[in-house]
This record gives structure tokens, C-alpha cells and sequence, in this order.
């Protein structure tokens, strides 16, 4: 196994968690806008999420759940005005800091940054949502702290096709040996693992029953010293979270 050379991060999930309380919520504040009576409960938000991306969860949902609404004649042009009003809901509750990183994300990317590690965020979330992330619960100069932000429409194929991992190797001139990719869910590590990488994966409410076969670790959350994390899968050694230390010695394990 090379050094590594890059982290590459997921962002919905695993920098924070942002489905149930911010997509979701901004979802249906979309389709109250659009006088729409749909509403996205918790639980339906967990089937919808076996599709990625927000168009295409809304096409979803029209196909399995609410099949009898009648549709507009431009389908995708309705769909995507409604995708638009959400982003718009999603990044203004962004910039009120209703969604807060997870346990030991800060810790661990201040960590890589000390070490003038390389990193880049990959997901399918729409780059103004990256970018609202970053900026109010991160750093507002964190955007530079990434190489490569690859999000949303970018690549065709979303996760769980490889793809965006592809095109974001690609942009940095690494190979999967020389990176390790950090995931929350069974379309994430699908996408990581298409693309060969080591894959840590740090569960959340919607991913915990997820099949993770093939994670470098399976964690409940990154963790702090004084608040560890727990370890659902593989070994930690002596480790209380997961500090770059950690995320070295799984990625020279990793075959
Ligand atoms: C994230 C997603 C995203 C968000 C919505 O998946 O599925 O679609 O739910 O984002 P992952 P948009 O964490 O695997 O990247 O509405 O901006 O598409
Ligand atoms: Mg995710």
C-alpha cells in the first residue's frame, strides 16, 4: 500500500447529519412553497434515501410512493423548480446554524491540516449545500481547505456509482492507494468502493442496519478523547477516536 496522500470526504451523513433535519425539512418547505400537499415524514425520508441526489429522490418518490399525482407534462422542469426552492430553504437553515458538525470531524480535518495532508469532499449533495456547510459549521474560509470540492450534477452517474471518486482522483493526480474515503452509508461505500478505495465508515440513525462489508472500520462516530467512539467493525487497536494515527494504520492494512 503507497502513503497516503489524500483524505476524501462524504459530506451528508458524515461531516453532519444533515438529512432528517436539514434536506428533509427544506424538502417539504419546497413543497409547501409549490402548494403541494406532500409532506416527508422521518420514516419515508429513510425509504427515499435509498436514492441519491434530490431530483432524483423527488422522481423517486413520484414512482413508489405518492404514484397517482398527476404529472406536469415537463416533468423534469417541474422537478427541478422544485429542487431549486429547496436548496434555497436548505442553505438559508445552513446559515442559521441548525446543522452542526459530528464528533470529531473538526478535530481530525484540523489534524490532517497540520500535517498539510491533502483532502477533498465527494458527494452528491448540490455545491451551494457543500458550500453553506463548510462555511457556517467548519470555517469561513474552509473551502480552500479542500483540493477538489466534487458534488451534485458534476458527473452524470451519482453514488453509487463510482464516478465522482473517479473524477475527484482524477483532478488531484492520485490512484485509490494513495487515498482513504470516509462514508456513512451502503450508496457511499458502494461509490468508495466501485472507485477501490479504503473506506471508513462512521454510521448514522439512517445507515446503522446498512451492509458494510468491505469498511476499513466501521465506527458510530469519528469521537472525541473524552467522548470515544464505539467500534462496530474491525479494529482500532488502542485508539479512543479516530485520529490521523488511526486513519494511517487503516489504510496500511487495508489490502
Ligand atoms: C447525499 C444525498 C443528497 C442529499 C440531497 O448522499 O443523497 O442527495 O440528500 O442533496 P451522499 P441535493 O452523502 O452519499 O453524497 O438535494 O442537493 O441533491
Ligand atoms: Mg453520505
Amino acid at each position: 500500500m503507497n502513503e497516503l496522500k489524500a483524505l476524501l470526504f462524504d459530506v451528508d451523513g458524515t461531516l453532519a447529519d444533515t438529512e432528517r433535519d436539514g434536506h428533509r425539512i427544506a424538502f417539504n418547505q419546497a413543497f409547501v412553497d409549490a402548494g403541494l400537499d406532500w409532506e416527508w415524514s422521518p420514516e419515508c425520508y429513510g425509504q427515499l434515501l435509498t436514492v441519491t441526489g434530490g431530483k432524483e429522490r423527488i422522481r423517486y418518490y413520484l414512482d413508489t410512493v405518492n404514484t397517482t399525482f398527476e404529472r406536469p407534462a415537463d416533468l423534469d422542469d417541474f422537478i427541478r423548480g422544485l429542487h431549486a426552492a429547496k436548496t434555497t430553504h436548505y442553505t438559508q437553515l445552513l446559515s442559521e446554524g441548525a446543522i452542526p458538525l459530528r464528533s470529531g470531524v473538526r478535530r481530525l480535518i484540523d489534524e490532517a491540516r497540520v500535517e498539510g495532508m491533502r483532502m477533498a469532499i465527494v458527494t452528491t449533495t448540490t455545491p451551494a449545500n457543500v458550500e453553506a456547510l463548510l462555511i457556517h459549521a467548519l470555517a469561513p474560509d474552509s473551502m480552500s481547505w479542500f483540493e477538489v470540492i466534487a458534488a451534485g450534477d458534476i458527473v452524470p452517474a451519482k453514488k453509487p456509482a463510482p464516478d465522482i471518486y473517479d473524477f475527484a482522483m482524477q483532478e488531484m493526480g492520485l490512484t485509490p492507494a494513495d487515498c482513504i474515503a470516509f462514508e456513512d452509508s451502503r450508496n457511499g461505500i458502494l461509490s468508495s468502493q466501485g472507485a477501490k478505495l479504503a473506506t471508513i465508515i462512521t454510521i448514522n440513525g439512517y445507515t446503522a442496519n446498512d451492509d458494510f462489508n468491505g469498511a476499513a472500520i466501521v465506527l458510530d462516530q469519528m469521537g472525541e478523547p473524552e467522548a470515544p467512539f464505539n467500534v462496530l467493525e474491525g479494529n482500532a487497536g488502542d485508539a479512543k477516536c479516530l485520529d490521523m494515527a488511526l486513519v494511517r494504520e487503516l489504510h496500511r492494512t487495508k489490502d
